[in-house]
């Protein structure tokens, strides 16, 4: 797999709003988009880290998958995304090696991201996401 560099990392947080003082006022990073990703159930706010982001994740409802990992294991780092140049190769190829995929083929994810993730109990408990920024066909 040709992978770039860490496109973000995902952080779980009970609330973006008060997690910002933190991330802008301690660390000095400006939050520069907040968006709402429906389908997923998150409102996700992003900070720009030399080639990487930081992505926090608030659950906005009580049966997104982001509420359950916080109830289950407490705010924290969710995710780890590797930018790769084409998600579904990408997807294939780790199927093909015998990692059991979240996501058979690539989806709309926040900030125009084709993106995948990989099962954690198949990458050694790290939720894995794939993603590119090539466009849907
Ligand atoms: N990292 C590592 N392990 C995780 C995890 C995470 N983020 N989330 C869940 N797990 C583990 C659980 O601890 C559990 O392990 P045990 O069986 O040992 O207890 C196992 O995976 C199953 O977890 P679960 O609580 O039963 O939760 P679900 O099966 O409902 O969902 C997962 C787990 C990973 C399949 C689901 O969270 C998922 O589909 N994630 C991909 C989508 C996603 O995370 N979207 C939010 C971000 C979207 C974005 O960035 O835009």
């Amino acid at each position: 797999m040709e992978i770039s560099h860490i496109e973000h990392l995902g952080i779980a947080v009970k609330s973006i709003e008060s997690a910002l003082p933190y991330y802008e006022g301690v660390l000095g990073l400006k939050c520069y988009n907040i968006e709402t990703v429906a389908d997923q159930k998150v409102k996700t706010a992003f900070f720009q880290v030399g080639q990487t982001k930081i992505e926090l994740l608030e659950p906005t409802s009580d049966d997104s998958t982001v509420a359950k990992f916080i109830e289950k294991r407490g705010e924290g780092i969710h995710h780890i995304a590797f930018a790769v140049p084409n998600t579904s190769v990408a997807l294939t190829e780790a199927e093909s090696k015998g990692i059991q995929l979240i996501d058979k083929t690539a989806r709309p994810g926040a900030e125009g991201l084709n993106i995948g993730f990989l099962h954690p109990k198949f990458t050694g408990g790290v939720l894995t996401e794939l993603c590119d920024h090539t466009k849907n066909e």
